[in-house]
């Protein structure tokens, strides 16, 4: 039995930071970092059953032709990523009543839709691109016990090498396969770098000096079995690795806003996120 201080359930039977029954929510769910962009993907449902929030995490429940679908706002950072997906998890794995475990596992198809910066030239604005793998710059995966693929220890080694100067060891996570295979087949794929700050912890110095002041160059260099790292973001590796852990079924779409090469941001950014949430939707 999980205690009332591990698992905290609301008044009403909702589950404490992002305030949802468990019948609340579909067994498919699109990640969204900003709360504005959930009625921007909830306007394409055929109808909307629910509409709850919370803090930064705001939901819709609907449908799309006959696919139950939810959409929830994450926020940013994978601080809040742990929260999102602990909780979901609980609210389809978790007895409410009994605060046991339920006798079969359910595991969740999880969609991030996210805006993310290019590391690499030839990366263009505008690209809708899949992450296959994720790196954690952020601490987040310190906490969790976590097994590697083979692949995945190759890529932890490559980034040791390459970011030599790293005073912390980055975590890995990757895709889900059949995730990729639907929604992502004639994408452009690639590696995801996870940073736990929008400056600093991304090579950003307005008015101060970092202590890794060559990440990007360091990024743009990495290789690993004819792999590089493609972007940049916020939260993907959080969601990889936690869904890994759990195992749940994780991709990451990305709108590729900036080029971190070429310092330049995209004129249509609004454009751009909804060619994604549609390609997304007309996949389900
Ligand atoms: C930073 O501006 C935020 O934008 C990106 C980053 O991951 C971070 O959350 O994604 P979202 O647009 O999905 O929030």
């Amino acid at each position: 039995m999980i205690n009332d201080s591990e698992l905290i359930i609301n008044a009403d039977g909702s589950i404490y930071h992002l305030n949802l029954k468990p019948e609340d929510i579909a067994d498919t769910i699109i990640f969204v970092g900003d709360p504005d962009r959930v009625p921007e993907v909830s306007k394409y449902f055929d109808r909307i059953e629910l509409r709850k929030g919370k803090r930064e995490f705001i939901t819709h429940t609907g449908y799309v032709k006959d696919k139950r679908i939810t959409v929830i706002s994450t926020g940013i950072g994978t601080d809040n990523i742990d929260i999102v997906l602990n909780e979901l998890d609980a609210l389809v794995n978790i007895d409410f009543q009994t605060r046991s475990l339920k006798p079969e596992i359910k595991s969740l198809d999880i969609i991030r839709i996210g805006t993310s910066g290019s590391i690499q030239g030839n990366l263009a604005m505008g690209t809708i691109l899949a992450s296959e793998y994720a790196i954690g710059f952020d601490s987040l995966m310190q906490y969790y016990k976590k097994t590697y693929s083979t692949q995945e220890s190759e890529i932890q080694q490559a980034v040791l090498q390459t970011f030599d100067d790293l005073s912390f060891k980055p975590y890995i996570g990757h895709a889900s396969p059949e995730l990729l295979k639907k929604f992502a087949f004639d994408l452009p794929m690639g590696i995801t770098m996870t940073a736990p700050g929008f400056y600093g912890p991304q090579g950003r110095q307005l008015r101060t000096q970092n202590v890794y002041p060559n990440l990007i160059r360091q990024a743009n260099a990495f290789q690993v079995n004819n792999r590089q790292i493609t972007n940049l973001e916020m939260e993907t590796a959080g969601i990889y690795a936690l869904s890994n852990l759990l195992g749940h079924h994780a991709l990451s779409i990305n709108a590729i806003l900036a080029s971190r090469v070429k310092e330049t941001f995209a004129e249509n950014p609004q454009e751009i996120v909804d060619k994604a949430i549609q390609m997304v939707l007309s996949r389900l």
